[in-house]
Order: C-alpha cells, then structure tokens, then sequence
C-alpha cells in the first residue's frame, strides 16, 4: 500500500464515497438534531460532549457476552465482503500495511457510562470502504466477532470518519478484553455498535438486525435521542 499509485486510487475512491454518502451523513442525529440532549460542553460534532442520561467515567468498563476469544496475531483474518465490487480478505500484516488513522473520540455505553478522550491508531471504514467498492445497492453493513456477536449499521454511520477498526489505545496494543487485537469502534452511536474481535464486516442491500438490535435494543442508537430501546 506504500506506492503512491495504490494511495491515489484509495483516496479517489474516499473522495467519491464521501461524495455519495456525505448528503445522508450530513442528516444522521449526530450531525444534523436542532436540539440534541445532554450536557456539558460542545464537542467536535457540535454535540453536548455528555449525551443524555449518560455519567463519566475515567475507568474502563469490560462489557460483552462474556466470552473473550484469543486470537493470535497469525491466526488472524478479516473479510469484508457481500454487496462489494471488490471482496477481501486481510492477514494482520495486509491490515498493518493499510493507511493508519489515530484519533481521540469518546465512547459512550448504553449502560449510561461515558468515557472521554481516548487516544486510538485504526484503520478507518471509509478507507476499507474505498478497496472494496460498495456497490450502488449497497446501503448497510453487518459486523461479526470472533466470539459470535453481530451488530448492524447504515453505511452514512459507518463511513463517518471516527469510526475505525483500532488495534492500539493509548499507545498499546488494544488488550483482549477490550476486543484485542482488533475492534471497531463508533463513536457517534452507542458502543455496542463496534464489535470487539471484529472478523467480517459483510456489506447488506438492506438492513437486518445484529444480535442486541434482535432482542430489543435501538436499531440506530443514537446517543443524543436517548435512542436505547426499540419501541
Ligand atoms: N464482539 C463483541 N463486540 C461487542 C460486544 C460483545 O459482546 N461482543 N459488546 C458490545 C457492547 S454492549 C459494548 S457496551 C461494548 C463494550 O466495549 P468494552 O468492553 O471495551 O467497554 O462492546 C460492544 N461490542
Ligand atoms: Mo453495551
């Protein structure tokens, strides 16, 4: 991915999904609410830096199915594939070798914790985006674990450019109970929308629910509507 050519071609193809995606993101709540709730100053999206019902927390809480899988470095794959031009399938050293993104985002639990400023290095999803072309139909995706856990996003959320794949927090390797080596994370929505121990990310032609969309939380999980439960 070192060679300018490559570099080009992904930043064209950024260019050309942002262009598509930019009118729909520029409407998502996160962006686009008069009123959005919560407190505290405004942060980098024009948010209350703290959303609703939500209480800070300098810990890091583990929260997951309870089942933290170990995958070794070599062991470790990630497809993307589905409704894409182009499907691929990533060793850690491929994933290593893709643009880095760092970025310091905040992290809020639908379990009513927030914590603020954390330092990440990732891959960024509008960069995987852009190798493997979304088709025109495209307009989600669904995310999977290696401990089995599923969550579902649209792609005007996903292609936001906080949301990464992180492999390092704080300068460390992301450690495996917070979904080491690799996470997604989403800022912008609630976290149970970023899979720890991500292993596909397969692009949809319509949306479906992940397994906590499944058993009655939000679809769309927006922190500054309060947006938990599904009604
Ligand atoms: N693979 C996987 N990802 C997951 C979960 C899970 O159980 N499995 N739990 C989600 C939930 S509900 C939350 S709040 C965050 C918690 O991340 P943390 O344990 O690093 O705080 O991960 C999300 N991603
Ligand atoms: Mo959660």
């Amino acid at each position: 991915m070192e060679e300018p050519e490559k570099l080009d071609r992904i930043v064209e193809a950024r260019m050309k999904l942002k262009a598509r995606f930019e009118e729909k993101m520029a409407l998502t709540p996160s962006l686009a609410d008069e009123k959005p709730k919560g407190s505290g100053n405004t942060n980098r999206h024009g948010m209350p830096a703290l959303p609703i019902g939500q209480t800070i927390t300098h810990k890091w809480p583990v929260l997951d199915l309870g089942y933290h899988p170990d995958i070794p470095l070599s062991k470790w794959r990630l497809t993307i594939d589905g409704a894409v031009e182009n499907p691929m399938k990533f060793s850690w050293k491929d994933f290593m070798d893709l643009p880095q993104t760092k970025d310091t985002s905040d992290f809020h639990c639908v379990t009513t914790w927030s914590k603020f400023d954390m330092h990440w290095k990732g891959v960024s999803l509008l960069d995987l985006a852009a190798l493997v072309h979304p088709k025109a139909t495209a307009t989600h995706v669904m995310c999977y674990g290696y401990d089995t856990y599923s969550t579902n996003l649209s792609l005007e959320e996903v292609l936001k450019p906080d949301v990464l794949l992180v492999h390092t927090f704080d300068g460390q390797p992301l450690a495996r109970e917070h979904g080491g080596p690799c996470r997604m994370i989403t800022p912008q929505l609630y976290a149970w929308k970023g899979s720890k121990w991500i292993k596909r990310i397969e692009f949809l032609t319509a949306d479906k629910p992940g397994f906590w969309e499944d058993r009655g939380y939000s679809n769309t999980a927006y922190p500054w509507r309060n947006d938990r439960y599904s009604e």
